[in-house]
C-alpha cells in the first residue's frame, strides 16, 4: 500500500550538515520526496507535534532542541512507507539503535536523535497538516 511518512531532520542534524546525507538514503531506497521545506517551526506545530508529550518531565528540554534551530522537514511517500522509513531510522534511543539506521549512525542519545518519522498513517497525516498547512 502506498503511504506518505512526516519526516524531520531535527535542528542539530541540520546544522552539522546531516540533510544531504540522510535525504540521499531515502531517495536510495526508492521514496519519493512529496514536500520539503527548511524552517523554524511555532511553539504551536511543536506542541502540536509532541501533543502525547506535553506534560512529561523531559518535554521542555525537547522543546528546547526544536527551537535550537530549524528544521528540515520531509514528506515521503512510497509503498509501506510508514514501516520501511521506521526501520531506516531505528529505535528511539539512538545510543541503541543498530548501526545502519540512521539514528544509529548519526545520533547518540534520545534526547538528540536527529531525526522524526510518522509511527502511523493516521499521525502521518495529522503531522502533514500540522507542518504544511
Ligand atoms: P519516536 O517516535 O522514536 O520519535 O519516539 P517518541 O514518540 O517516543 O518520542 C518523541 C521524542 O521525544 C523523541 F524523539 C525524543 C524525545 N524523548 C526524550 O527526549 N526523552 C524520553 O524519555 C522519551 C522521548
Amino acid at each position: 500500500m502506498v503511504e506518505k511518512s512526516l519526516v524531520f531532520i531535527k535542528p542539530d542534524g541540520v546544522s552539522r550538515g546531516l540533510v544531504g546525507r540522510i535525504l540521499q538514503r531515502f531517495e536510495d531506497r526508492g521514496f519519493t520526496v512529496k514536500e520539503l521545506k527548511l524552517f523554524s517551526p511555532t511553539d504551536a506545530q511543536i506542541d502540536g507535534h509532541y501533543h502525547e508529550h506535553v506534560s512529561k518531565g523531559f518535554y521542555p528540554d525537547l522543546k528546547a532542541y526544536m527551537k535550537s534551530g530549524p528544521i528540515a522537514v520531509l514528506v515521503l511517500e512510497g509503498p509501506n512507507a510508514i514501516s520501511i522509513i521506521r526501520k531506516m531510522v531505528g529505535v528511539t534511543n539512538a545510543g541503541e539503535a543498530d548501526s545502519g539506521t540512521i539514528r544509529g549512525d548519526f545520533a547518540l542519545t534520545t534526547a538528540m536523535n536527529v531525526i522524526h518519522a510518522s509511527d502511523s498513517v493516521e499521525s502521518a497525516a495529522k503531522e502533514i497538516a500540522n507542518f504544511f498547512v
